[in-house]
């Protein structure tokens, strides 16, 4: 913070946020302490501390010696810049950010009217897309929040979409950087595609930054910056990403110098598993063990449930997951573990509650779930009709190359053993949704601005969503008659220390998203208003598939 006027910022913002955290809890709106400040002051003080009471009043007021233009780059963007450097170094949590960022949303809004129509913010502008086949939202959009709360152009023309869209837009809008953003596996590899493209057409003058959970920062900084013949970036977060905004010349001229990147060659890690050898059975088998006793079947076919208590729900809610994953609050520095556990509980759990509150009428639960006859044979799982013998479905699935030998089929009975033990395995499925509702409902919040509470709803929306498969797979294992095996507490339950396992269809286990399919085609979830995508995705967006194994060594593994 050296860089920063100390004739405009007479107060410690650290001290403030510290106050910020002691005297409010999180999500309520405080109240203006800004009287005894300057304009300028105040104004820095309404942007680090996301209070909108007083804001119009203090802009008034700056519009008496400031231009609009001047309030927002000479005293605005200053306060957004003690944000940024409060969340780097860990002491704002993310929530509060987002709190700042629609302050500073509200002030524009409120300077807008006021300013020529040449006043124009020249700091750079990008294109933001999550690319096609991909529908993840949320990252691409807290990345649009940020930057474009910190006084760049962005235009963000949303989810799935191709090369040509992308390309079209951002000529359309003059645009100086593409940004790209996905979360599947298959995103890495169409990224890689878009940037060939880019190669072809001639494009590749234009600086492409890239982000999302499958990337690794080997794979952009060295598999692909091989490729492009332009630069090409990669951001972890959203933060990353206004970095490298930030630094825009340098960007463009590819001066740029980024975080160091491990020494290791890293690829994209997962894209192996798609490797066709892996699915080819050659003999070699785990070792787990052949069940000599199976659970019965409670039936056999789909069944539908919709009748749902959103409080009962709730209670499977993973609150690690939930408020550091999701809602992303850390432990400052100076705090013990205890001490944080103590702030989520008197600060978060109230929050937590009023969420669940405002979502438990929004969500609308449903399940479909079924149980077939089974066995393995080599790398796959065949089920049967109910004659035991006609068969109804096959899934093949990878093997590890070493190690154990894992396979997910090797859970299952196999049908070359039947005879000797008596008759088939039994496998379940479900599928689960809460809804579109919840989807609906994050829109309007962010098209109003609403930052903190789009990301509120959104974490708790994916989170229950979680939940409810985490609630019926329990459903199942008791119709399954495992009930002796379940964990006494919630964290044992998210720690899987149950009987079996619960796989989704694009984890490790199973990574092939195709196999959605075929689980679709038993299944038939539409019924539910669960459709599937051309890409296998599953609409609506907060919905979860599950192929459940009753076996006891059944555990989570990587394909190696
Ligand atoms: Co699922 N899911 N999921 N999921 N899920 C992933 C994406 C997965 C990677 C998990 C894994 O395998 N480890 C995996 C995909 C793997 C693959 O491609 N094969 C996966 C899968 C398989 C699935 C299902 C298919 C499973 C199934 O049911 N069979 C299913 C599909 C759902 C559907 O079809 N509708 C499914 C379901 C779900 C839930 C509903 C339970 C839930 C919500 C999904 C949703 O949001 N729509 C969920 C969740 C929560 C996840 C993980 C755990 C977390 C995603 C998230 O919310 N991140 C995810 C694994 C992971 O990411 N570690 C996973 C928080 C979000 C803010 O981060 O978007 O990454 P992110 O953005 C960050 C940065 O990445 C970066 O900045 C952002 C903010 O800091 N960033 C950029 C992103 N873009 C950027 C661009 C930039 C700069 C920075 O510049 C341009």
């Amino acid at each position: 913070m050296d860089d920063l006027d100390s004739k405009t910022v007479i107060y410690d913002p650290l001290v403030e946020l510290i106050q910020l955290y002691e005297g409010v809890k999180v999500g309520q709106d405080s109240t203006d302490t800004t009287e005894a400040l300057t304009v300028e002051e105040a104004l820095q003080k309404h942007i680090v501390s996301g209070t909108k009471k007083g804001l119009e009043s203090r802009l008034e007021e700056a519009l008496e010696t400031y231009t609009p233009l001047e309030v927002i780059n000479e005293i605005l963007l200053s306060g957004m810049k003690t944000v940024g450097e409060l969340f780097g170094s860990g002491k704002m949590q993310l929530p509060f950010v987002l709190q700042s960022a629609e302050t500073m949303k509200a002030a524009v809004r409120f300077l807008e009217p006021k300013m020529e129509k040449s006043d124009t913010n020249n700091k750079g502008s990008i294109l933001l897309a999550t690319v096609a086949g991909d529908v993840h939202d949320i990252g691409k959009n807290l990345v649009d929040i940020i930057l474009s709360n910190n006084g760049f152009r962005v235009i963000n023309i949303g989810i799935k979409q191709s090369i040509e869209s992308i390309l079209e837009a951002a000529e359309k809008n003059n645009c100086d950087v593409i940004g790209l953003s996905g979360l599947l596996v298959k995103s890495t590899i169409v990224m890689r595609e878009n940037l060939e493209v880019m190669n072809e057409r001639g494009k590749s003058s234009i600086p492409v930054i890239l982000g999302g959970a499958a990337l690794t920062r080997g794979y952009v900084e060295q598999d692909l910056r091989a490729i492009y013949n332009g630069k090409v970036y990669y951001a972890q977060d959203a933060f990353e990403g206004l970095n490298l905004m930030e630094s825009m010349p340098s960007l463009i001229s590819g001066e740029y110098s980024e975080a160091p990147s491990s020494p290791e060659r890293v690829t994209s890690h997962r894209t192996d598993v798609f490797d066709p050898s892996l699915y080819q059975f050659d003999g070699t088998k785990s070792q787990i063990e052949v069940l000599d006793t199976v659970p019965q079947r409670p039936f056999f076919g789909v069944k539908t449930w919709e009748k749902f208590d959103s409080f009962e729900i709730f209670k499977y809610i993973n609150t690690t997951a939930l408020f550091r994953g999701q809602w992303q609050f850390r432990k400052q520095d100076n705090m013990t573990n205890p001490e944080f556990a103590q702030w989520l509980q008197e600060n978060v759990q109230p929050l937590f509650q009023q969420v669940q509150n405002q979502l438990a009428g929004v969500i609308e639960p449903k399940v479909k779930w079924a149980y077939f006859p089974c066995g393995s044979e080599g790398n796959d799982l065949v089920l049967f009709t109910e004659d035991l013998v006609t068969e109804l479905e096959r899934f093949t699935f990878p093997r590890q190359r070493d190690g154990k030998h894992l396979c997910l089929a090797d859970f299952y009975r196999p049908i070359a053993e039947f005879d000797r033990l008596g008759g088939p395995d039994v496998v379940a499925f479900q599928i689960v949704t809460i809804g579109n509702e919840v989807t609906k409902l994050e829109r309007k919040l962010y098209s109003q601005g609403e930052f903190q509470r789009y990301l509120y709803v959104h974490g708790m929306g994916v989170e229950t969503a979680e939940a409810l498969a985490e609630f019926w797979h329990k459903q199942v294992r008791h119709e399954l008659g495992l009930d002796e095996f379940e964990p006494a507490t919630m964290k044992e339950l998210f720690g899987v220390k149950y009987a079996g396992a619960r796989y989704s269809f694009g984890y490790p286990a199973c990574p092939r998203l195709e196999d959605q399919a075929k689980l679709f085609r038993l299944l038939e979830p539409e019924t539910i208003g669960v459709n599937l995508t051309e890409e296998f995705m599953m609409t609506p967006e907060q919905s979860t598939s599950a192929i459940i194994s009753h076996h006891p060594q059944a555990k989570y593994f990587n394909i190696r």
